[in-house]
């Protein structure tokens, strides 16, 4: 699973998300950002959209960011003529090949799309320019029509092909089958791109990786269409864990949350409570057992280090479920020597609070500070 490069969408993909308006100057602020991150490619709005995005397109790909422009187009000529004029490094070529896209959506047939699809790719290449053909809705399309224009399009050169699961459909098992199978077909990189419907965005990630795709699409918080796409910050978390050296050596892993927090604000939404790594509790320790063995080592209880995105571990101590141990390290951080026996007991005092109303940190710290008075000073 090492060697992959991010895809970040939250341009493209992430402009679908039902609370998205980004003006220039926000699109420009946060692709910088993302550069800075160190994602690989940066995609946009098709610049077929709007006169808008077409603009910004442009004004993006002159920003001479490390990371690789790409637009994203329907497979017509129409939309290929337009966006390679834009600047940028690649376009991604996207069209329906599902039965219901083929009815439902644009009406064509496979000999039309493998037809327009060789003109779009060749008329691309000719302008020196990365080309990645995808199908949309790959996992209800049919296989033998899927595997033969990708091999079609891998024999005349594209960069990658992409496997989109557009309704969010798929699960692990079958995302690591499809991809295994495309990969003894083409020789070309292979692209992915999951929505998240069915909660399983990260995970056909991780296991389109395993299988042997080489791209993964993000976006920031995972905004896209509906409930979006595999975020940015869980990819990271699955993939430090599965190769530190790696993530940590390509991606500045501490400005994850920066970068959230602005794209958040731009699309007026809170940070999710059970957020990866960013949530306000994602590195918070409650119950007793688990304070103790997190003061011991934080690794016991820890599959993540919070310090590797610049977050910190905290000890949630104002509750009937902490221990002594919770209790010890919030008195010594409070000046409030004591024996073990004292601790001891004054947790037994705070529990007896918690069990009559919720407490606070206030209330925990009052009755430290009154015990530790009483009977460790000896006062009153
Ligand atoms: C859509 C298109 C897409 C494209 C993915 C891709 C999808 O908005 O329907 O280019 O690989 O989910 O299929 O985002
Ligand atoms: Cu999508």
């Amino acid at each position: 699973v090492s060697n992959f490069k991010i895809i970040e969408s939250t341009l493209r993909e992430g402009e679908q998300f039902a609370n998205a308006f980004f003006d220039t100057a926000k699109k420009i602020e946060i692709a910088k950002a993302l550069d800075e991150f160190g994602v690989d490619y940066i995609e946009l709005t098709s610049p077929a959209a709007s006169e808008q995005s077409r603009a910004d397109c442009e004004a993006i790909c002159k920003l001479g960011l490390k990371a690789k422009i790409l637009t994203h187009i329907r497979c017509h000529m129409d939309d290929a003529r337009i966006a390679v004029q834009t600047g940028v490094d690649g376009v991604d070529v996207v069209i329906g090949t599902s039965s219901y896209l083929m009815e439902h959506s644009h009406g064509k047939d496979m000999t039309y799309i493998t037809n327009t699809a060789i003109e779009v790719i060749n008329y691309v290449k000719s302008h020196n320019i990365e080309i990645r053909f995808s199908s949309e809705d790959s996992f209800r399309s049919n296989l033998v029509d899927l595997l033969s224009i990708y091999s079609t399009v891998d024999k005349i050169g594209v960069n990658r092909v992409g496997i989109a699961d557009t309704v969010g459909c798929a699960s692990p098992r079958q995302v690591y089958d499809l991809v295994r199978t495309l990969r003894g077909v083409v020789s070309c990189d292979i692209e992915t791109h999951f929505h998240n419907d069915t909660g399983c965005a990260i995970a056909n990630a991780y296991c389109a990786l395993e299988a042997g795709a080489t791209h993964i699409d993000t976006s920031v918080l995972g905004i896209g269409e509906r409930n979006g796409i595999t975020p940015l910050g869980g990819l990271m978390a699955r993939m430090i864990v599965a190769d530190r050296e790696y993530v940590m050596g390509k991606y500045k892993l501490e400005k994850l949350k920066d970068i959230e927090d602005l794209v958040a604000s731009a699309v007026e939404v809170n940070i999710p409570f059970n957020n990866y790594i960013t949530g306000f509790c994602a590195f918070t320790h409650k119950s007793g057992i688990h304070s103790k063995a997190i003061l011991n080592n934080p690794s016991t209880y820890e599959i993540i280090n919070p310090a590797d995105f610049g977050m910190t571990r905290y000890i949630h101590f104002a509750s009937r479920i902490t221990g002594w141990n919770a209790i010890k390290s919030r008195a010594i951080q409070l000046d409030m020597d004591m024996t073990d026996e004292q601790y001891k007991a004054c947790t037994a005092k705070i529990k007896q609070l918690a069990d009559i109303r919720p407490i606070n940190i206030d209330d925990t710290d009052s009755i430290i500070r009154a015990f530790h008075r009483s009977r460790v000073l000896g006062k009153d």
